[in-house]
């Protein structure tokens, strides 16, 4: 677990970031003088660094994502470019990083829907149930489509973001200390949930008692039983050893696992025009990859925990899913509600195209 000393040591890491400001080496050595010094703070000058925080730990999707990325810019940017990379508990919560990306002390960053739509509700139609197919073939045209993003960029604008890419998770999964089979096995269950109201009203809806909190704060929630359980895709699950605090994982296949990975909108629109390709080139590279990265990622995780004993996996029945979509319908008004216009407009357009491409 994340230690207090850590966020200690994030907290100062914090603080140099504002004291620094932009990365670019070149701010940063203008008092130069000459001879071996001066080389080699001209070779420094040449390399711009990008800063990217993660939701997540190193292990995690978040980072096999970064890690790609940052791979794939720095080789092709021939080390002009350099992306350093922040796991969670460096920085901050999800919503901390969100505001410095938002105020520009970072450059990159994961933000997840879960937290996210506390500040964009338009992307709360990601925490809704049962809204995207069970196949994820279908997910990855309609998530990685113009007009997804066409319909959400304008959102992440109003608030100095701008959206780069869709990236999923995987499944999530409910641990409890129970089985979960109907809506009425929720009644007064503490359900840990991520902070936006849209994802507690999911869980209002079946009866619980959502308890939103932190990602850092789930594991001694648990063990302190202040929770009965949580949601997570199963590899989080795993490498957040949540399943050793719960007997059960339920698999309801009621909600994809949906990051955003994005930009400050204020540092993307001062990059040179063939920067900004680059960064839009390898994120249309990286859809197919992270797709089959994360399903390995979480068939892997499952089998380290099944190996492991002590936690019955349960999968729901199409009959038993059913009840939940029943149950879950409400909250798409709730939804509404806060996003609008432009909320509308994306329930329709994927609500629409989960149904042709089914159908297909
Ligand atoms: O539950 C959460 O808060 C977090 N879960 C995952 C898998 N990623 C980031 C998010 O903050």
């Amino acid at each position: 677990m994340i230690a207090n000393f850590r966020w200690l040591s994030g907290l100062m890491l914090l603080l140099a970031l504002f004291l620094t400001g932009c990365s670019d080496s070149s701010e940063q050595s203008q008092t130069s003088t000459s001879g071996a010094d001066a080389d080699a703070e001209t070779e420094e000058q040449e390399t711009t660094t990008w800063r990217f925080a993660l939701e997540e730990v190193e292990g995690s999707v978040q980072d096999a994502y970064a890690q790609e990325f940052k791979k794939r810019i720095e080789e092709q940017s021939e080390g002009a470019i350099s992306v350093e990379i922040y796991p969670y508990g460096a920085l901050g919560t999800s919503s901390q990083l969100t505001e410095l990306v938002q105020n520009g002390a970072l450059e990159l960053a994961f933000a997840s829907p879960g937290h996210l739509a506390s500040v964009i509700p338009e992307v709360g139609i990601f925490t809704l149930h049962f809204v995207l197919s069970d196949d994820n073939d279908i997910n990855k045209k309609i998530l990685s489509s113009d007009q997804v993003h066409e319909i959400l960029q304008p959102a992440y604008h109003e608030q100095n973001m701008h959206l780069l890419s869709i990236v999923p998770e995987g499944w999530m999964v409910w641990s409890a200390n129970k089985p979960l089979r109907t809506p009425a096995d929720f009644d007064n269950f503490k359900m840990r949930t991520m902070t936006s109201p849209i994802l507690t009203a999911a869980y209002e809806a079946y009866g619980a008692n959502p308890t939103p909190k932190p990602y850092s704060e789930v594991y001694s929630a648990l063990q302190l039983g202040e929770i009965d359980g949580q949601v997570n895709p199963i590899f989080a699950i795993e490498e957040m050893s949540f399943y050793e605090e719960q007997d059960y994982l339920i698999q309801a296949k009621h909600e994809q696992f949906i990051s955003t990975f994005l930009a400050g909108q204020s540092w993307f629109q001062g990059l040179p025009q063939e920067q900004q390709e680059m960064i839009t080139q390898v994120r249309n590279e990286m859809v197919d990859w992270i797709y089959q990265e994360q399903a390995e990622y979480n068939d892997e995780r499952l089998q380290i925990i099944k190996d492991a004993g002590g936690t019955e996996v349960i999968t729901l029945t199409n009959e038993e899913r059913q009840a939940f979509r029943e149950a879950s319908q409400p909250v798409r008004e709730m939804y509404l509600e806060n996003a609008g216009e432009r909320g509308q407009k994306l329930l329709d357009y994927v609500t629409t195209q989960v149904e042709e491409l089914t159908n297909e």
